[in-house]
């Protein structure tokens, strides 16, 4: 990776993701790209509307691009809101994403979830390799990327790498529309309000990740010798599973007059429990070496620190 272009900048991943690239490449050898602008952003910045082909390749030519990695997508519990907007913004963009990859020989980065298993899938220790009937059209849209990129390594060469991320938490830029986001709104709202509303029910176990730990799995993924890789798209990885009685409790530790409640809401429920409780990520380390720092309790520390300093908050007991 020399020159990259980043799709979906000012997301959850991609607000993240790009600073961690300048940090490496230099800030001039990333561009990054999303349909909206914010005013204080730094370093190279073209809005692109990822359905829009001909601007992708544009912009990917004339930054001499090495490097394509495609984030803008609508999450799981948004997607389901509108399943025709999602089908046309995940499967267009992605499409356009391959195309110009093709044409320019890029490199080519895209997510996919856990999403992308359903539930006739095996919950506990989800395989690599295993049945994928998903029931949400967020899923539908994550298997037919997993096909495409494979599809078009087979079938043209192009270099086309992928995971199926957990639900991913962060204390920087808020996720927006996933059905994992509790696991993030429940730290805000533990140091603002002391409790918190659970929209997903006790004993729902989905797999998670902190966002270091996400930023890393790409760059190793990007970074791997190629002629290692068997599965090239998809790799499952997760760096822990738990419930939302798991994490309040955790939270307690730090914060013992947090209280959290249950106000299920069925739709987002209805996706978690469509999911795998928990996946195995023994393909992604054996081919790249996949290793994940944080665990729920050293994530929670570092989630609560940062987020105070965040929102100017009182020190944790
Ligand atoms: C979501 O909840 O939609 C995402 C995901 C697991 O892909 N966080």
């Amino acid at each position: 990776m020399e020159k990259i272009i980043v799709t979906g900048a000012l997301g959850q991943i991609g607000s993240e993701l790009v600073g961690k690239l300048r940090s490496m490449y230099g800030e001039e050898n990333v561009l990054a790209t999303d349909i909206r602008k914010v005013s204080e952003q730094a370093g190279p910045f073209e809005i692109l509307d990822v359905t829009d082909a001909q601007r992708m390749h544009d912009l990917a030519k004339d930054f001499n691009a090495d490097t394509m990695i495609h984030m803008a997508a609508l999450l799981s519990a948004t997607a389901e809101k509108n399943p025709l907007f999602a089908w046309n913004l995940n499967m267009g963009g992605l499409m356009n994403a391959l195309e110009v990859s093709r044409e320019l020989n890029l490199q080519f980065f895209t997510p996919s979830s856990i999403g992308a298993f359903g539930p006739s899938t095996p919950k506990d220790n989800t395989p690599q390799d295993t049945l994928q009937r998903p029931t949400t059209m967020y899923g539908v849209n994550k298997v037919a990327g997993e096909l495409l990129c494979d599809y078009y390594h087979t079938r043209f060469g192009l270099d086309t790498r992928g995971v199926r991320f957990p639900g991913l938490i962060s204390y920087v830029t808020p996720p927006g529309g996933g059905t994992t986001d509790y696991a993030v709104d429940i730290y805000y709202k533990a140091i603002t309000e002391g409790t918190y509303t659970s929209y997903i029910a006790e004993g729902t176990y989905m797999d998670m990740m902190y966002m270091p730990d996400a930023l890393q799995a790409i760059i190793d993924l990007m970074e791997a010798d190629g002629s290692k890789l068997i599965h090239r798209n998809a790799f499952n990885i997760s760096a822990m599973s738990f419930e939302p009685s798991q994490i309040a409790a955790e939270i307690q530790k730090h914060i013992p007059h947090f209280t959290m409640n249950y106000d299920v809401d069925p739709m987002r429920q209805a996706i978690a429990n469509s999911w795998p409780n928990a996946i195995d990520s023994s393909a992604a380390v054996k081919e790249w070496n996949f290793n994940a720092k944080f665990d729920l309790s050293s994530m929670t520390i570092d989630m609560l620190d940062k987020l105070m300093k965040k929102l100017n908050s009182k020190a944790i007991s």
